[in-house]
């Protein structure tokens, strides 16, 4: 199967913003803020005032002590999120397990499907009808389920891969397709750390990566490490955590990421433009 040669975001040749907008009432990080749907468009077009390119626009957390919701409570609260943004000339994601929200959130305006899991039998059928881009990124379903790695980039990769085949062989053009490495599901610090430093092997493939480090608790760990009064993950300040993703996106720039997905899109913005500097391209 042959790859694609991944475009670059809308901005020259620097990677694209994924502005996340979860629509739930726990996601870990932002969950709760923009749960009402009003309050989630506000949110969402505040993302694109700041500088995203995509809202990435979610209805059930992936957070290991939330529950998982039916699809159809998932597209009661996203739908009129998605379509209110895509009326509004906003390039929208929905990050969905279910083909059957996949679908309805295409309908409703969003063009990328974004699935954490992979799980759904129905969503190659989706993407053949509604001619979507797919995000598949590597989990091994809840973010908690343990998996052991010999060499993490080439398993996580050759996974990648796997998918991007299997998706062909469904009737999925290769054009369409965009690899995620999981960043927090199933790895540990390390084994995140390790994927970031070999992420220029996953864009090596051809196909367009995304990265999403976004305040996750790898993230707020180093920062616990490193802080002098040996404070919790938890005791880390937002703006620290915000900080730390958005020197990753930089770095992610810089080692050929095709977009980041993240909270806080004004940090990320400013360091994207900064590593266009350094590289001598927009960012
Ligand atoms: N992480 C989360 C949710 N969706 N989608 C992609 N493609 N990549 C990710 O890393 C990812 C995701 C969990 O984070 P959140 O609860 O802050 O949205």
């Amino acid at each position: 199967m042959t790859p694609p040669t991944a475009s670059s975001g809308r901005r020259g040749a620097g990677p694209a913003i994924f502005g996340v907008l979860n629509v739930t009432p726990d996601s870990f990080s932002d969950g709760g803020d923009h749960y009402a749907p009003e309050a989630a468009i506000e949110h969402g077009l505040s993302l694109v005032a700041d500088g995203a390119d995509w809202i990435d626009v979610g209805g059930e957390s992936t957070a290991p002590a939330s529950e998982p919701i039916a699809p159809e409570e998932e597209r009661r609260r996203v739908l009129p999120v998605v379509a209110a943004l895509a009326d509004r000339g906003v390039p929208v994601s929905i990050d969905t397990y279910h083909a059957s929200t996949a679908e309805a959130a295409v309908e409703a305006g969003a063009t990328i499907v974004n699935d954490v899991f992979g799980s759904d039998p129905g969503m190659a059928g989706v993407l053949r009808r509604t001619g979507a881009r797919y995000v598949t990124m590597h989990s091994f379903g809840a973010p908690t389920t343990p998996h052991r790695y010999g060499d993490v980039v080439e398993e996580v990769r050759s996974e990648l891969l796997r998918r991007a085949a299997a998706l062909q062989a469904e009737g999925v053009e290769p054009e369409r397709i965009i690899l995620d490495p999981g960043l927090g599901f199933s790895k540990e610090p390390e084994e995140n750390w390790a994927l970031l430093r070999g992420a220029h092997a996953l864009a090596a493939t051809g196909y367009p990566v995304l990265i999403g480090v976004s305040r996750k608790r790898f993230v707020r760990r180093l920062l616990a490490e490193s802080s002098p009064a040996g404070a919790s993950g938890e005791d880390v300040p937002m703006a620290d955590r915000d900080l730390a993703t958005a020197v990753t996106s930089a770095l992610a720039a810089l080692a050929g990421a095709w977009a980041v997905r993240v909270h806080d899109v004004r940090a990320t913005r400013i360091a994207l433009d900064v590593a266009g500097a350094w590289r001598g391209v927009p960012g």
